[in-house]
């Protein structure tokens, strides 16, 4: 009798977590881009601060430094999350993480939705070595100490003015964010605090392009 008693408990025990471990389960129920620009329609609709230029045979957007730039989307789909995901040119000499007095760092480069800013990191395109490294944040968030370049797509394009006949001055990262959003439209938008106080052309010494911008809203179970 006792020993029944106890195996259906169990039974229901075991039967009561596996249903609740199902029901929590986050399922994607619709995704859909909602957003693509590569540049090369020249289409700046819903853009601020679209500046275009050809570079290396590509339409991009840029060349920014201590500039902001957003593209607004004014209808959303039903939604609980958009996924971000800006292809990203860092050009020439940024100096990462190391704020050395305010005269070259630290490069940040940072990302937001609405109102509220969900990504700052910073980027380095400096040599490293053992005994002398300018570390960036990126992938992380600021602060994190990884080496120059960590997570780039690309690393062997020339700089674009300063190093603009140099190689490995250019890198490429592809930057995807995935971030809990509700409203029914969206400003997403982008920026940089560059520092370089010691260039006379500090626009020449470290600037960033966009290469293509994607949105894309998900709908889940949650
Ligand atoms: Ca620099
Ligand atoms: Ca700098």
């Amino acid at each position: 009798m006792i020993r029944i008693k106890s195996g259906s408990f169990v039974f229901a025990l075991v039967f009561g977590s596996l249903w609740f471990l199902s029901s929590c389960v986050e399922t994607v129920e619709e995704q859909q881009i909602v957003y693509y620009n590569n540049f090369s329609g020249v289409d700046l609709a819903g853009f601020e601060n679209g500046r275009l230029f050809v570079w290396r045979g590509d339409t991009i957007a840029g060349y920014y430094n201590n500039e902001e730039i957003a593209v607004s989307i004014p209808e959303l789909p039903p939604h609980n999350y958009l996924k971000i995901t800006v292809e990203l040119l860092i050009h020439d000499t940024w100096d990462g993480n190391p704020s050395d007095g305010g005269v070259s760092g630290p490069d940040q480069w940072y990302m937001g939705a609405d109102d509220t800013e969900f990504f700052r990191t910073t980027f380095s395109n400096t040599p490293c070595a053992s005994t002398f490294c300018l570390y960036q944040s990126y992938p992380n968030n600021y602060f994190r100490q990884n080496i120059p370049k960590t997570g780039a797509i690309q690393t062997n394009l020339p700089g674009l003015c300063l190093f603009g006949t140099t190689p490995n001055y250019t890198t490429r990262y592809r930057v995807e964010q995935l971030i809990e959003h509700i409203n029914p439209s969206v400003r997403v938008f982008m920026g940089d605090n560059l520092l370089q106080t010691n260039s006379p052309d500090p626009r020449c010494d470290e600037s960033w392009s966009v290469a293509a911008v994607q949105i894309e809203t998900i709908l889940t179970n949650k």
